[in-house]
């Protein structure tokens, strides 16, 4: 897509915006840094401009992005109630940050938007609400900011640069082309989502303009300490060791020369690591020098694979090797979920 015709799309985006009455925000489920702070950014542009609007991803964010502004007001499904447990009933009533199944997934709600903006998605079923956003009225507009490689094609309005480092990137490109102000909140999300989808600008997809944008963001008062100290200083002793495990478990796959390491089922469950704590590993394990690519696999429930695969190299596309087995994603980080279940042997992991 070229520069202009994103300009065009970045102006039509917010000509919808001004003009809608009802705002439908959706990112991705099991919400990371890049999405919740692209949605976080759009909060704080609806409260400017005062609309009426929704903010929804299927899980509870991650409790790290907590200092994030407005991300108490991003909604997600209750969890299944846990009877007499220490949580609670789930509250019924639409004011708490819970939604019941019914109260967004029926259409009642769902049609009562008139404008319907898709955050970092990469495809319409990790909106989670894909049923519904497929059968929606046609005056209900849909417009997709996102940076991953197009999969579907559902949307009015595509805004898609599978360039751009992070979606948060866009997001800035669509505040510049409208030449609308960036608060401080504004900038400390943007700034979490570009340290987040790039490691901390390690990953190759960052460019001289993340970087720069990166900096317009502290000078707009980004609070850089205080997304670091959130984002990376906030590992517990018990993910310190998964990590572990997950360093000790490499092996290098000598044909293809990939680094393969493994966590099982025994190795999470037995951890009290929580699940948010993994993330990054794959990122991590990127730093390893010399192999054409990583791929860390680990299975999230018996007989149920997930395999993240990295590349450092810029000859190397990975999404190639997802794609075989029925993932996807960018040439330099993609994944994929396969049935099995994972087993040691002298020359490395197995998946029987
Ligand atoms: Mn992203």
């Amino acid at each position: 897509m070229t520069h202009t015709e994103l300009e065009v799309k970045f102006h039509r985006a917010y000509q919808k915006i001004l003009a809608a009455r009802n705002i439908l925000i959706i990112t991705h489920f099991n919400p990371d840094g890049d999405g919740l702070s692209a949605v976080s950014t759009m909060i704080d542009l609806m409260e400017i401009l005062d609309k009426e609007y929704l903010a929804f991803t299927a899980n509870e964010p991650p409790v790290v992005f907590a200092f994030l502004p407005h991300l108490e007001k991003i909604r997600y499904l209750a969890e299944e109630p846990v009877l007499g447990g220490a949580e609670g009933p789930v509250p019924s009533s639409a004011e708490g940050p819970r939604l019941s199944d019914d109260q967004i997934l029926n259409s009642d709600l769902f049609s009562r938007f008139d404008l319907i903006l898709i955050l970092d998605c990469g495809s319409m079923s990790r909106t989670t609400l894909d049923e519904l956003i497929k059968q929606r009225r046609p005056e209900q507009y849909l417009i997709e900011i996102d940076h991953h490689p197009k999969v579907d094609d559902y949307t009015d309005l595509e805004i898609r640069d599978s360039a751009a480092a992070a979606t948060v990137e866009l997001v800035y490109r669509f505040f510049k082309a409208n030449k609308i102000a960036i608060s401080k909140n504004m900038a400390n999300c943007i700034l979490t989502g570009l340290i987040t989808d790039t490691a901390s600008f390690l990953y190759p997809a960052t460019s001289d303009l993340t970087v720069q944008i990166a900096s317009e963001m502290l000078s707009l008062g980004a609070h850089l300490p205080r997304i670091m100290e959130n984002v990376l200083r906030n590992k517990s002793l018990e993910a310190m060791r998964l990590w572990g495990k997950v360093m000790a478990n490499l092996v290098i796959n000598k044909k293809y020369n990939i680094a393969v390491t493994a966590l099982t089922n025994e190795d999470i469950n037995g951890s009290a690591a929580n699940k948010e704590e993994m993330d990054g590993i794959s990122g991590f394990l990127s730093n390893l020098y010399g192999v054409n690519a990583i791929l860390f696999m680990r299975e999230e429930r018996p007989g149920l694979l997930r395999g993240n695969l990295r590349t450092a190299r810029s000859d190397v596309d990975v999404s190639a090797i997802a794609t075989l087995f029925g993932g996807g994603g960018h040439a330099k980080a993609s994944g994929f979920t396969i049935e099995g279940k994972l087993e040691k042997t002298e020359g490395g992991w197995r998946v029987v």
